[in-house]
């Protein structure tokens, strides 16, 4: 079998430098899919706060950026997965970090609607990552290559958010 599409529109949207990953997910609930990336260069360098833009799309094509996370993502992500890793349905969105070793759980309080960011050790240069519920509990776990040993790592994370 022969893939047989093609796009029918392509277009371009402006981004900070070093945009370097990307995933989409619907962020805000509203059952439109979302666009979000990570930059490698994070805020290190003094860059904008756009470390992860969020890209909220209206469902018929267009988008626009609502806001960019500076977290304490100094730490180079390298790849960026949405999904919900607690007990409220909102996603999360979490991101690799190649320089610190670590993973971000960026959350969304739904009542005030400020994000708060909270880290996890993950070994030596985690790379990629992706959400799902792995264990049949019915809330997201994340997986994430570790680059430099090896491995993959999985965090089964519980209905408190915790792993
Ligand atoms: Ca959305
Ligand atoms: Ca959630
Ligand atoms: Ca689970």
């Amino acid at each position: 079998m022969v893939f047989g599409g093609s796009p029918a529109k392509v277009r371009t949207i402006d981004t900070a430098p070093a945009a370097f990953f990307v995933t989409t997910g619907d962020v805000n609930l509203n059952g439109h899919p979302d666009i979000v990336a990570v930059h490698r260069n994070g805020n290190y360098n003094n860059s904008e706060n756009e470390a992860i833009p969020l890209f909220m799309g209206n469902g018929s094509g267009e988008f626009n950026i609502s806001r960019g996370f500076p977290t304490s993502l100094d730490g180079a992500p390298s790849a960026v997965a949405v999904g919900n890793i607690d007990d409220h349905p909102l996603p999360e969105i979490v991101t690799s970090n190649y320089r610190n070793n670590n993973i971000t759980v960026l959350s969304c309080d739904p009542h005030t609607d400020i994000w708060s960011t909270e880290n996890f050790p993950a070994g030596n240069r985690p790379a990629g990552i992706a959400i799902a519920d792995l264990d049949g509990d019915r809330v997201g776990d994340v997986a994430v290559t570790i680059n430099e040993s090896n491995r993959l790592r999985i965090f089964y994370f519980s209905k408190t958010g915790s792993p």
